[in-house]
């Protein structure tokens, strides 16, 4: 690993953590192998003592001992990936382009999948500030938080991800994150941006929309890894992710795949499906998963630019397009001080399970310059 601002490893420590079920298997293989030969020995040395029933009770004994230890380490190993049970990538669905997004996934997934912030962690007298894409307009970043009057050590601010790729400042964006104390999910542009990283740490070439890695300190690097893929706020009633939710599906069996990539639902006759319709030439276009979305959770969410903002019952969606030259977009949320307030006032009863539409306010910033055309059907 390349010796970043502080010198510390922490990244390699982590990936080592969340080992492929593959190379657990791999492992327990070889310490199968390795009693195997330890057996053997123990017969050989028994059999020149030429007692058989000595050989066969060590032999029994060994291979006891041997498959009771098998067991062990591998329910230590499978306890330690307790944390992420059904991660499947979908990594079935054909098209190369799909799998080619989740090549960090599995391998470099962060220490916590699903983030909650509960309501002692917020500022009472602070709203929430959940801004859309910003694909490296740091800029646009600027001004939209001057838009929203901003007050740093206040105000929440979270990130639907996509941070780098596409626009002219990724590094700034994420050092401006990270010095304010923004929240953010994991889109799929930081996925890729994690796994191009890891590619330059190993001296294997990195694809030229991410060459922006390569000056990437350390730490910016830890922090990416470190995002989730989704955070709730149960006090609101409201989840972030960067792509979208399957609809009946609970927060933990969704597909981590599907979170940064889906845009549309197929109804099967297993229910909900996620799709990618541009990236899956065999998919049928379903509709936009936010359109059937039904809650209870609010879902604010990026990543659709073509569809560009959507305001739904239960789902904002955040993506205008900056860095295509369109706008920056942010979704504000008041206090939950104010919004206990305004709700008492309104019908006495306490606070709705989910957002009202109508507490939600959106506001945007236009883009300097188109920094960046679409020729990439599947980003
Ligand atoms: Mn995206």
């Amino acid at each position: 690993m390349a010796s970043g601002a502080n010198g510390s490893e922490p990244l390699l420590e982590d990936i080592e953590e969340f080992r492929p079920i593959g190379e657990i298997e791999d492992a327990d293989r070889r310490r199968r192998k390795d009693l195997d030969r330890e057996s053997a020995r123990a017969v050989k040395g028994g059999a020149t003592r030429g007692s058989y029933r000595k050989l066969a009770l060590a032999t029994i004994m060994l291979a006891t001992v041997g498959v009771a230890f098998a067991l062990l380490i591998t329910a230590v190993e499978l306890s330690k990936d307790d944390r992420q049970p059904v991660y499947d990538l979908n990594l079935k669905r054909g098209s190369p382009e799909y799998t080619l997004f989740l090549a960090s996934a599995g391998k470099l997934l962060p220490p916590q999948i699903h983030e909650v912030v509960l309501e002692g962690e917020l500022e009472p007298k602070g709203r929430i500030i959940i801004i859309g894409d910003v694909h490296g307009c740091i800029k646009e970043m600027k001004e939209l938080l001057v838009e929203a009057e901003y007050v740093h050590g206040v105000d929440t601010v979270i990130l639907v991800g996509d941070l780098g790729d596409k626009g002219p400042y990724p590094l700034e964006v994420i050092a401006e994150a990270r010095r304010l104390g923004f929240y953010s999910v994991r889109g799929n542009h930081d996925d890729k941006a994690l796994a191009s990283y890891e590619s330059f740490l190993a001296g294997k070439p990195v694809p030229s929309k991410q060459r922006w890695v390569k000056e990437m300190p350390s730490g910016a690097a830890e922090w990416l890894h470190k995002l989730p893929f989704t955070i709730r706020l149960p006090s609101y009633g409201l989840v972030v992710v960067h792509a979208g939710l399957v609809p009946d599906v609970p927060l933990t069996r969704q597909q981590l795949g599907d979170l940064y990539m889906m845009r549309e639902v197929v109804n099967t006759t297993g229910g909900w499906r996620a799709e990618e319709a541009k990236c899956d030439p065999t998919g049928k276009l379903g509709p936009a998963w936010a359109s059937v979305w039904e809650g209870p959770d609010h879902v604010f969410f990026g990543h659709d630019h073509e569809r560009g903002l959507q305001r739904r019952a239960y789902a904002t969606g955040l993506d205008t397009g900056c860095c295509y030259g369109d706008r920056l977009s942010a979704a504000i949320l008041p206090s939950m001080r104010d919004l206990r307030a305004a709700q008492q006032s309104q019908s006495g009863s306490t606070l709705r399970p989910s957002l009202d539409p109508q507490d939600i306010k959106i506001i945007s910033v236009p883009a300097h310059e188109k920094y960046y055309e679409d020729h990439d059907p599947c980003s």
